[in-house]
């Protein structure tokens, strides 16, 4: 099964023999349709010639059987099971979030009761499921209830934050503009990836009141050391690139400045801080922007996390990530280091409270010691949400991160 960003699998509930597939490659399911009828293993032991049309007879031979194979298994011992859509063991994280395990990260999916129409239709508006009361039966959602809450929404000025709504204010329509008119164009459809990103953005960007703290970072020291691993990286097939050492000190700068390491909860009113050390790590893929996380990064050596660091980003490109690799993270580090650029302002990857922008390094002159000496200088950009985090907070924090790649001995205090 694929979501948005990644493939899973969905487990059997039992051993059997498959008797019938009721979807085919490409189509859309739902939790809970049935994907196919399995003759469970016990029961067609226990009686293997009850049932010997459909269970002998392999799917492409007994291509048009199943309508009247059915029957025949009712009536005999194995009984087909059913077996329903239901990704449980790792529900679909496509979000860059992922604490919760939605599809699209923390949108009170998982406390609504609604049907995929309404689920797809809240992502596309940007609505958080759980804040929408049902009207359907035992509570359901119906688009109904879904169109008449982003109409208050919008007449109110209600539907944005935790209960921090922007009061009185309606966002402005883009206009449609018929851009044949003014020369050549065609038309691209954006990959799901990039639809679902443009929604977590979005949403992020609404919700988020961001401000971004820069600062160049001296890493001469670090970067001979780095270096100096070179033979060694060799030797184990590795790549050992500057963002492995800068995960390693964000994480114990998040361990010294737990607000980062933080989220608010649903209602806005309670700082959740986290005592996992997870990081996302923003990876390009040709189909858009995806997040995998790297977990427990404070306890992980430099070479697990480069190690781990490659494969994530390998797998990335080429969508095999699962659902549980864009679970949890507690922060994210977005590296354009290898390409260029002197700083950038990333967006907070909501309910995160902080992203750190990584730029690429120049050497530069210093003044020290009353001369220009040239230095190593690492561009770093932090967006914070200024909700939970105060400026002098987010520029000690930097200010800390900057000492920490500035000497990795400190890291062992
Ligand atoms: N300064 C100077 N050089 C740097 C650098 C930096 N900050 N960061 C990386 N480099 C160098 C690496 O050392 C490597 O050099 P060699 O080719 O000589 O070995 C080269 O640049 C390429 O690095 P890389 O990009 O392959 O590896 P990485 O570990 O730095 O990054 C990954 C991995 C997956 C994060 C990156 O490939 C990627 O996809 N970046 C884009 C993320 C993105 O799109 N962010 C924007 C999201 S919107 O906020």
């Amino acid at each position: 099964l694929e979501s948005d960003k990644a493939s899973m699998e969905v487990p059997s509930p039992g051993a059997g023999v498959v008797q019938e597939i009721a979807v085919k490659a490409g189509d859309k399911v739902a939790e809970g349709a049935l994907i196919l009828v399995l003759a469970s293993a016990s029961a067609s032991a226990a009686a293997p010639l009850a049932a010997p049309a459909p269970v002998a007879a392999p799917a492409p031979v007994a291509a048009p059987a199943p309508v009247a194979a059915a029957p025949v298994v009712a009536a005999a011992a194995p009984a087909p099971a059913p077996v329903a859509l239901k990704p449980s063991p790792a529900a679909p994280a496509g979000g860059d979030d992922g604490d919760d395990g939605d599809e699209d990260g923390d949108d009170g999916f998982d406390k609504a009761y609604a049907g995929p129409g309404v689920r797809k239709l809240a992502r596309e508006l940007g609505v958080e499921l759980g804040r929408v009361a049902g009207s359907g039966r035992k509570g359901r959602i119906t688009p109904e209830d879904l169109k008449a809450w982003v109409k208050t929404a919008l007449a109110t000025g209600s539907g944005s934050g935790s209960g921090s709504g922007v009061a009185g204010f309606s966002w402005p329509q883009m206009p449609a503009i018929d851009f044949a008119k003014f020369g050549p164009v065609e038309q691209a459809p954006l990959s799901r990836i990039r639809k679902l990103s443009a929604a977590n953005l979005h949403r992020s960007w609404l919700h988020v009141p961001h401000v971004t703290q820069f600062e160049d970072v001296d890493i001469t020291e670090l970067e001979a050391f780095r270096k100096a691993q070179a033979d060694e990286a060799q030797k184990r097939g590795l790549k050992l690139t500057p963002l492995a050492l800068v995960m390693k000190a964000v994480a114990a700068a998040l361990r010294d400045f737990p607000d980062f390491n933080a989220s608010l909860d649903a209602t806005g009113e309670n700082l959740i801080v986290k005592k996992y050390w997870h990081l996302g790590v923003a990876v390009d893929t040709p189909n858009g922007l995806v997040v995998p996380v790297i977990r427990d990064v404070d306890q992980k050596g430099l070479w697990a996390i480069a190690k781990e660091l490659g494969e994530k980003s390998v797998a990335a490109r080429e969508g095999k990530l699962l659902p549980k690799d864009f679970q949890g993270a507690t922060f994210t580090i977005s590296s354009l280091g290898g390409i260029g650029g002197t700083a950038f302002t990333p967006i907070v990857n909501a309910p995160e409270v902080g992203i750190l922008g990584v730029s690429r390094s120049s050497l530069k002159p210093v003044w020290q010691d009353g001369q220009f000496v040239p230095r190593l200088m690492l561009p770093l950009s932090l967006s914070y949400d200024h909700r939970v985090i105060d400026g002098a907070y987010a520029c000690r924090f930097i200010v800390h991160l900057a000492g920490l790649l500035g000497d990795l001995r400190k890291l062992l205090l």
